[in-house]
This record gives C-alpha cells, structure tokens and sequence, in this order.
C-alpha cells in the first residue's frame, strides 16, 4: 500500500495527499515533520535525506520532491487522465508546476511564515510587505492565463491545478488585503469543490 509521510498542515504534503484522493488510491498517512518530529531519526534520514516531508514509499519505491511525487503517481494511475498524454499538454502542466515550487511558493514564503507563523511582536513587515508584492505579482500571471479556462491546461482538472491550488489557497488564506483576481476566484471555488480538495484543504493554516 502506498505510504505518505508528513503532516497534513505542509503545504507539500497537502498536494501529494490531494492528488492521491483524485486518484483513489489507497494509502496511509504518517504525520512527520513539524510538532510530530521524527525527521531527524536515522530511519528518516535514509527516506529523505533532505529531512524534509514529504515522502512517500510505494511497494519499496521511495520517492521525495512533492511535485515529483504528484507526477509520479499521476503517471502510475495514467487512467484517470490527470496527466496528459500528449507531449505539449503534458510539458504546459510541468511548467505550471515548476513555477509553483520555483517562483510563486518562494514568492509567498516570508509572508506566510511571517503572518502565519511568527508571534506578532517579532514580525518584519518589511519582509511581509516585499512577500505580499512578489505573491501579487504571480497570482497575476495566473489571473491571465486562466482568463476563458476553467484549469490550468486545457478544459479538464490536470495534475498542474494542484500545485498552484495549494498555493492559492494559502493566499487567500493569509490576513491581508489582495487585489481582486476574478479569474483566480473562479478557478479556486471550481477546483475546491472537488470533494479531494474538501479533505484537504479545509484546514486552517498553521
Ligand atoms: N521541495 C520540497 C520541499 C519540502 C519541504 O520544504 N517540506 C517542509 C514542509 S512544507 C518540511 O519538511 N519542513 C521541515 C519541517 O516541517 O519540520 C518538496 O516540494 O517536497
């Protein structure tokens, strides 16, 4: 059976464990990382060197780097259409996932941890504020190319909404005031009444 390790408040965890749902598949889920530890066990260590969550195991395959994950068992479960077959669609979803480990999560990173996560009196607002204006700039490059879409890449739910999904969600979730992004609302309130997306992402954020 396939094993995830990591606590469900990771925003990475959150894909995997999301795209695992859209698939059916069945799985355990390890809380690791975090207040639960365990990263930093020898055993752990041979999982993911990087100690980081997640991490999955599947029939001995081990595997880290979310993304890489959420791409693996899309692929292993090729059926349920989350990865598209053909070359260019399937390279559209790879660009929108690299971009949201490589550009829009490091662009909100400060802001979440800041807002989210750091007592009120120790908060730099120069970091939120820098963070909220970087993050404004992505969600308006996604704002433009969902403009006529209902998903990311074509006229389905593909394995490139989850990444950004996640993210949005972490956005919208943050005390703040944001520019209207029609395109991006629409998108959210479609993608996250998907009954996988409820399991997951109904969390607050901590
Ligand atoms: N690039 C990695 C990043 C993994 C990562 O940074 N995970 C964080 C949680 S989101 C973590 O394990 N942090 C250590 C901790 O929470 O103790 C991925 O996408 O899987």
């Amino acid at each position: 059976m396939l094993r995830i390790w990591g606590r469900l408040s990771s925003i990475n965890v959150q894909k995997v464990v999301w795209c695992a749902l859209e698939l059916g598949c069945e799985f355990e889920r390890i809380d690791a990382a975090g207040e639960f530890g365990l990263v930093d066990t020898p055993e752990y260590g041979r999982l993911n060197p990087n100690r980081k969550v997640p991490v999955i195991e599947d029939d001995g395959f081990v595997l880290w780097e979310s993304n890489a994950i959420v791409r693996y068992l899309c692929a292993k479960h090729a059926g349920k259409g989350l990865m598209p077959q053909a070359l260019a669609t399937r390279a559209d979803c790879d660009r929108w996932m690299d971009w949201q480990g490589i550009e829009f999560s490091p662009a909100l990173r400060d802001a979440f941890w800041q807002l989210i996560r750091t007592p009120a009196p120790q908060r730099q607002m120069a970091l939120i504020e820098q963070s909220i204006r970087r993050s404004e700039a992505m969600v308006a490059i996604l704002d433009e190319a969902l403009a006529g879409k209902d998903y990311l890449v074509g006229a389905s739910f593909t394995m490139a909404d989850i990444p950004a999904g996640c993210t949005v969600h972490r956005w919208l979730g943050l005390p703040i005031d944001r520019i209207r992004r029609p395109n991006v609302d629409k998108w959210y309130e479609r993608i996250m009444n998907r009954p996988a997306a409820q399991k997951v992402l109904t969390l607050p954020l901590k």
